[in-house]
């Protein structure tokens, strides 16, 4: 505890080796996160997330390093996270990423910061929503959260941002891979990298007309398909414009029901997490689920029998919180 609060000291105080470690406490599922972060929350909220994904090599990297650097030039903090769900270490695929950006390394106004799952802790979704709480109330202005590929991890990683981009280049069938895996639904902006490259002019404009033939509600934000060339520097200012505008379309209620939602994912991530954890720990869990498959006939009757022993312990604390909590409906 006493470390806990001599932590969430420093990191008031701006020390960016506090805010590496809240990090790696959301990383590791440390029992100290929980209420470090409730010291801090109060100042969470005024960060932009902006969620980027697409298939690998599309130029995402690269462009994060651009977006960053024009967000530096308006005198905007930025705050980077490169998630890589298919990793089991932290490193890999990663490394020439961050070598990328050392540049911006040398930057206070940048804080640059790589996850990878490992082991039993799955909950890199969980992990990645806290690592941008904490990133948001240490006062970055931007938050860029890049993940490797387009698979479901990425998708509930991004998916709980502000705004969605994904990115995609010409050549190897992107645009149509794109429309085949929803990534037109996951998507606020549809960059297309690499518009130097032959094929850009075609990938937008199927991009366009996948848009177009797709039903929308009236009111719903149609998605902003924008194209640059990321590698050399050109067409990235469109890019932090089509966020703006999302921005602009989402202030207000919309903001407030898509964070009020985000919200709710987060708890029921971390209770899905805690339970999961508390159940099947390593140690418990070969034992455990050996014991009951010896007496059920299937996997399914030995689910059932756990999930019975639990909610009858859930039925015991609720009965004997009853007296105490009075009569909340
Ligand atoms: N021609 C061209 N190449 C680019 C452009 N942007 C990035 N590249 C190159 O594309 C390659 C992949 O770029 P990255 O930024 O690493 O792509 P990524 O999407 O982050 O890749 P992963 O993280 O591995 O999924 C690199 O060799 C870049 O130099 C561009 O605008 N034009
Ligand atoms: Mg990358």
């Amino acid at each position: 505890m006493g470390q806990s609060a001599d932590i969430t000291t420093r990191f008031l105080a701006g020390e960016r080796a506090a805010l590496a470690r809240l990090i790696s406490w959301a990383e590791n599922g440390d029992g100290r996160f929980a209420a470090a972060l409730a010291e801090v929350f109060d100042r969470v909220g005024r960060a932009w997330r902006v969620g980027i994904t697409g298939p690998p090599g599309a130029g995402k990297s690269t462009l994060v390093n651009e977006m960053a650097r024009l967000f530096r030039d308006a005198e905007r903090t930025v705050g980077v996270l490169a998630v890589d769900p298919s990793s089991p270490f932290t490193g890999g695929a990663l490394l020439g990423d961050r070598i990328r950006m050392e540049e911006r390394t040398l930057d206070p106004g940048v804080f640059i910061r790589s996850m990878a799952s490992r082991g039993s802790h799955g909950g890199l979704a969980c992990a990645s929503v806290d690592a941008c709480d904490v990133m948001d109330a240490f006062g970055f202005d931007e938050l860029l959260v890049e993940t490797v590929g387009v698979g479901q991890a990425e998708h509930d990683i991004v998916s709980a941002a502000d705004t969605v981009l994904v990115v995609l280049c010409p050549g190897a069938g992107d645009g149509i891979q794109a429309m085949k895996s929803g990534l037109l639904e996951t998507a606020d902006v549809l960059v297309v990298n690499k518009a130097d490259q032959h094929g850009a002019d075609r990938l937008i404009s199927d991009l366009e007309e996948a848009l177009e033939l797709r039903g929308m509600a009236p009111d719903a934000w149609c998605p902003l398909v924008v194209s640059c060339s990321a590698g050399k520097a050109q067409g990235v200012e469109a890019v932090n414009a089509a966020i703006a505008q999302h921005r602009a379309y989402l202030a207000g209620e919309r903001l407030e029901r898509a964070r009020a939602a985000m919200r709710a994912e987060q708890v029921q991530r971390v209770v899905g997490e805690r339970l999961l954890a508390a159940l099947w720990n390593e140690r418990g869990y070969d034992r455990e689920t050996e014991r009951l498959l010896a007496s059920a006939p299937s996997p399914h009757a030995a689910a059932e029998q756990a999930l019975a022993r639990i909610l009858a312990q859930v039925d015991n604390i609720a009965d004997n919180l009853e007296p105490s909590t009075g009569s909340q409906p």
